[in-house]
């Protein structure tokens, strides 16, 4: 008898090895305990055995029945792993699938139109440097020769911001501070651009934002001129928007630059787009940052992204650069 006994449990363990699911693991159990099982038999036979007999069995019943239910305890929750392990593969959710009526996400066009303007110039040698948007008087104002009560102050509209001494502390207008920063801070030859965000207390119409993109660039170093500067703006012309370009200059006035022009773009068509200012680096500028205009000269020129963005684009109103309509976002 414990022969059968042995056998059943051989028999038993290798069945449950070999199940492959929950219900035929239950069969099994049923089929090892139910009550016509092998083992249930051998059990109702035990009333017939002598008492030492009847003991050695009733053992020998007790370890085979520990050892199988063990066995299928085992199997149960190695099955039931694997089934939570294939549950949570069904149901996962790949974030990162694209459906192919779905676009990804892609960057602003005042970005892609940032970024290209950097490989522009980096690939003509530049470096590129980036300034605070929170910037103090010096830097934004006093250092570019525009002392406090300078009348050229007015033709940036300020936003002043609630920091330490009243008027001291204010949004950068431009990116001109970025200048007086690097030349604080780097010893000639400076060959940068500079580009970020300003802000302006303006109302926002079709050519005017309160808050919009600007690039600097700035060159300092023995024997600069101003043919230097028209032929880095006309390089940069036709290196960004094609051959068919050109640039021109016109006089004007910026008190950091002297002398100062505006400079325009011509289209192809033979239409000329203002962009933006530049001249020379004030020799008054040189000193405020200790640099010697005696051995250094340098010129500057900074203009809007916003507005060459809109143009090469055909954006008709400045405004809805900066809006969030999904709808205009996905054009570009
Ligand atoms: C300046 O900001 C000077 N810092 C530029 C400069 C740099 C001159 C270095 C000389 C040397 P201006 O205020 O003109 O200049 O602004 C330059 C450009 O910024 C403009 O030509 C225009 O393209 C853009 N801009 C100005 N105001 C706005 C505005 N409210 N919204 C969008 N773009 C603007």
């Amino acid at each position: 008898m414990t022969d059968d006994i042995a056998r059943i449990v051989d028999d038993g363990i290798g069945r449950i090895a070999r199940v492959g699911d929950l219900d035929s693991l239950a069969e099994v159990d049923r089929d090892l305990f139910g009550k016509q099982s092998a083992l249930a038999t051998i059990k109702a036979g035990m009333r017939d055995l002598e008492p030492a007999e009847r003991k050695a069995i009733g053992q020998a019943l007790n370890e085979a029945q520990t050892r199988l239910r063990a066995a299928i305890a085992e199997r149960r929750e190695s099955l039931s792993a694997d089934l939570r392990r294939q549950r949570l593969d069904d149901e996962r959710i790949d974030l990162t699938e694209l459906r192919p009526a779905q676009r990804p996400g892609h960057l602003h066009l005042v970005t892609q139109t940032m970024e290209r303007l950097e490989d522009v110039f980096v690939g003509m040698g530049f470096t590129v440097a980036e300034g605070p948007e929170v910037e103090d008087d010096w830097h934004n104002f006093t250092a570019l020769n525009l002392p406090a009560h300078h009348p050229a102050r007015d033709m940036q509209d300020t936003f002043f911001v609630d920091l330490g001494e009243p008027g001291d502390v204010v949004m950068r207008t431009h990116t001109s501070p970025v200048q007086i920063r690097l030349m604080e801070s780097t010893t000639p030859p400076i060959y940068s651009v500079m580009p970020g965000r300003v802000y302006r207390q303006e109302t926002a119409d079709a050519t005017h934002l309160a808050v919009f993109h600007q690039i600097e660039c700035l060159v300092v170093d023995e024997g600069i001129s101003f043919a230097n500067l028209a032929s880095t703006i006309d390089t940069f012309t036709k290196a960004y928007f094609g051959d068919g370009f050109s640039s021109r200059l016109r006089p004007s006035y910026f008190p950091f630059t002297e002398p100062s022009a505006e400079f325009d773009i011509r289209r192809p068509d033979g239409s000329w787009l203002e962009l933006g200012g530049c001249g020379m680096v004030n020799p008054n500028v040189l000193r405020n940052v200790g640099i010697d205009p005696e051995e250094y000269s340098g010129f500057a020129f900074g203009f809007g992204l916003d507005r060459l963005a809109a143009m090469r684009h055909g954006v008709p109103d400045l405004r809805q650069i900066a809006s969030v309509d999904i709808r205009f976002v996905r054009q570009f």
